[in-house]
């Protein structure tokens, strides 16, 4: 079975998205998911420029050859450009491997070690008040998690807080947007807001937050420790993740489980944050890291670890991501939770897929593959339009992770 063209698709159904479509001379097709946010050009030409090429005339049977091809092969390793590549290959050629023999992905991966995919969905406010309304309004859809995030007193903007609550779509200007941030404020506040909510909900909601790479460790530790009689599931992102040992300090100081991994691009930033067990869930994506065989790969060791997965699943990941996701989530002994933010109508429009929201959980079809595809006819009809995640500082102007 041979691969006969390698198409990259670029469409902007409300945000962007970059697509790889595989077809083999047997008829079969095959689609990744090769979106980087804010960057998008560059995996496209990566693609375009460098991949394609090398993929035509390949055996489409040969996943793991052609991964270790293109990694080992480029010489220059890792890095979000060229593992969302990367990704994007193996992705679609899973797929094709699952059409060509009759069967899910899930199945090739080793079966189903469970029905349903627990997910957790995005609570948001501009007042405590309005975070309650909101967990409610998820609580009455029927999720059993949420992430909550609210609007900090005293600071224009905060990370993770929109207008629209049920799409909320961060890359949305055409230069980027700049956001200030008091890291002593949102200590003192955010606190509140959970007490708040075990005092409307009790334990019945499983809570969930997003430092989004904010704090300094000793900061996180300190907002672990305040947020310890709360039961949260996770807090994520506490700290900037180039210093794996930086989790240390934080895990000297709390119990609250620390989840992280959403920007790594491979294994090897993530090894001593998993083999020295300084977190709990490792979020890596299937389109950022490389994909299902190297995803597999890093969750397999975690797995050694009692690391769980927690998959990042939000709206730049495109429904080919989130598809993929799930085939993993299905199948792996240690999966923990995947985050589910809703695509839009437009983007589920432009990527048909068979997986369905039921009472908390994704659920998969069984149709071979992965179960997704894109349009491209409906595709066409949404050019590409520049845009970018915002720029974040402090107070006094320093620039500061966003
Ligand atoms: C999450 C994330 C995202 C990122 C986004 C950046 O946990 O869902 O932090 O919302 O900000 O994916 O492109
Ligand atoms: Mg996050």
């Amino acid at each position: 079975m041979r691969i006969t063209e390698a198409r990259v698709i670029v469409t902007c159904p409300g945000r962007n998205f970059v697509t790889l479509k595989l077809f083999t001379d047997d008829g079969l097709t095959g689609v990744g998911d090769a979106t980087l946010n804010g960057r998008e050009l560059a995996v496209a030409s990566y693609l375009t420029d460098h991949v394609c090429r090398l993929l035509v005339g390949r055996d489409a049977h040969l996943i793991e050859d052609t991964w270790q091809y293109l990694y080992q092969g480029s010489y220059w390793r890792r890095g979000p450009v060229t593992m969302a590549a990367i990704a994007a290959v193996d992705t679609a050629l899973w797929d094709i491997k699952g059409k060509a023999a009759g069967l899910p992905v899930y199945q090739l991966l080793g079966g189903r070690s469970r029905e349903g995919v627990l997910v957790y969905g995005h609570a948001n406010g501009a007042s405590v008040e309005e975070v309650i309304d909101e967990v409610a309004r998820y609580d009455a859809m029927g999720y059993r998690a949420v992430r909550v995030q609210c609007a900090i007193p005293g600071l224009s903007d905060t990370y993770g807080v929109s207008t629209d609550k049920l799409f909320y779509e961060p890359a949305d200007s055409p230069l980027p947007r700049e956001t200030r941030w008091s890291s002593e404020s949102y200590l003192d506040f955010i606190p509140t807001v959970f007490s708040a909510l075990r005092e409307r909900f009790g334990l019945h909601m499983r809570l969930l937050h997003d430092v989004h790479h904010r704090l300094t460790p000793i900061e996180a530790a300190r907002l672990c420790k305040s947020m310890e009689p709360y039961g949260l599931l996770w807090i994520e992102d506490p700290i900037r993740e180039e210093l794996q040992e930086g989790f240390r300090l934080i895990r000297q100081h709390t119990t609250v489980p620390i989840a992280t991994g959403e920007v790594f691009n491979s294994i090897w930033d993530c090894t001593q944050l998993i083999t020295e067990q300084l977190v709990d869930y490792i979020r890596v994506a299937v389109s950022h890291a490389g994909g299902i065989t190297h995803v597999r790969r890093i969750f397999q060791l975690a797995d050694l670890y009692h690391v769980r997965s927690g998959s990042h699943g939000a709206t730049d990941l495109s429904p080919v991501s989130l598809a993929a996701a799930l085939h993993v989530d299905t199948a792996i002994p240690n999966f923990g939770i995947q985050e589910y933010m809703r695509h839009t109508p437009a983007t589920d429009e432009v990527f048909p897929h068979s997986y369905f929201y039921n009472d908390g959980e994704l659920h998969l079809g069984d149709e071979p593959g992965l179960g997704v595809d894109i349009d491209e006819a409906a595709a066409a009809r949404f050019p590409y339009r520049p845009a970018y995640l915002p720029v974040n500082r402090l107070i006094d102007g320093t620039v500061h992770s966003w």
